[in-house]
């Protein structure tokens, strides 16, 4: 068994990282899989399972599990509550919502699932998560004080906040399914100026977006909307892919 962590620090000493998210809410467990099947064809290197809909952990379980079946990559939890959790996974995102104005989602989640993710043993990744305009989904049901998309200072400080308090992963986030990612001269002043791997989802859909994120420093890219909602998935997602 090799640490999710150190095995995403391995691989991005050669090049950046895709995710591949893939929402349980948003599907069957057997639809879950068989997109799964197509992203690690496509090649995904980890696969991200959650989403801002609340699902129980038997969901979780099943659709998790059943990803574990079809391929070697390795999945992690990105939790959109404490429910959100299952043994079957490698990792957890064990993040912060810096910008919430709500206390569940900066440390209350977070508290509410720390006797049973110490049970499990499941390894947990402490990651900063901004949410950037327009949000979506996730900036509402978060209850995020929104970031500009292009305001650098802002996010700086946020960044410099991120790495003081230890996280090991600094997530950019414009809600799943925006019109634009977050801003190339954000991504690009953050990464000047702080060490923490920088991931960015949200809006990314094609090859050029993809590109000019990855131009702009980010380490880590994620997508979801696009295998869900593409004629041909795999194509697609193949195109992003060899952005990085
Ligand atoms: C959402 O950043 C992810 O948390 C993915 O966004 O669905 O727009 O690819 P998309």
């Amino acid at each position: 068994y090799v640490s999710v962590y150190k095995n995403i620090m391995e691989i991005l000493k050669y090049k950046r990282v895709h995710m591949t998210l893939i929402d349980p809410a948003a599907q069957s467990p057997d639809r879950s899989v068989e997109l799964a099947e197509k992203a690690d064809k496509a090649g995904t290197d980890f696969f991200l399972i959650g989403g801002s809909t609340d699902i129980d952990s038997r969901l979780m379980d099943k659709t998790i599990s059943g990803i574990k079946e079809k391929t070697e990559k390795q999945i992690i939890i990105f939790p959109g509550s404490r429910s959100m959790i299952s043994r079957y996974a490698d990792a957890i995102y064990y993040m912060m919502l810096m910008n919430s104005t709500n206390i569940d989602y900066i440390v209350g989640h977070q508290i509410g699932s720390a006797s049973i993710l110490k049970m499990m043993g499941i390894e947990t990744i402490p990651m900063g998560y901004l949410i950037f305009e327009p949000g979506m989904t996730v900036g509402r049901v978060g209850n995020a004080r929104l970031i500009g998309r292009d305001d650098e200072n802002t996010a700086l400080s946020y960044a410099f906040a991120a790495e003081f308090f230890g996280f090991k992963l600094l997530y950019l986030e414009a809600g799943s399914g925006a019109p634009e990612p977050v801003g190339c001269n954000v991504i690009r002043r953050i990464k000047e100026s702080v060490k923490i791997p920088v991931i960015v989802g949200g809006g990314i859909r094609d090859y050029g977006k993809a590109r000019s994120i990855i131009d702009a420093g980010a380490d880590i890219i994620v997508t979801g909307t696009v295998i869900e909602k593409h004629s041909n998935p795999y194509m697609a997602l193949k195109d992003i892919i060899s952005a990085i």
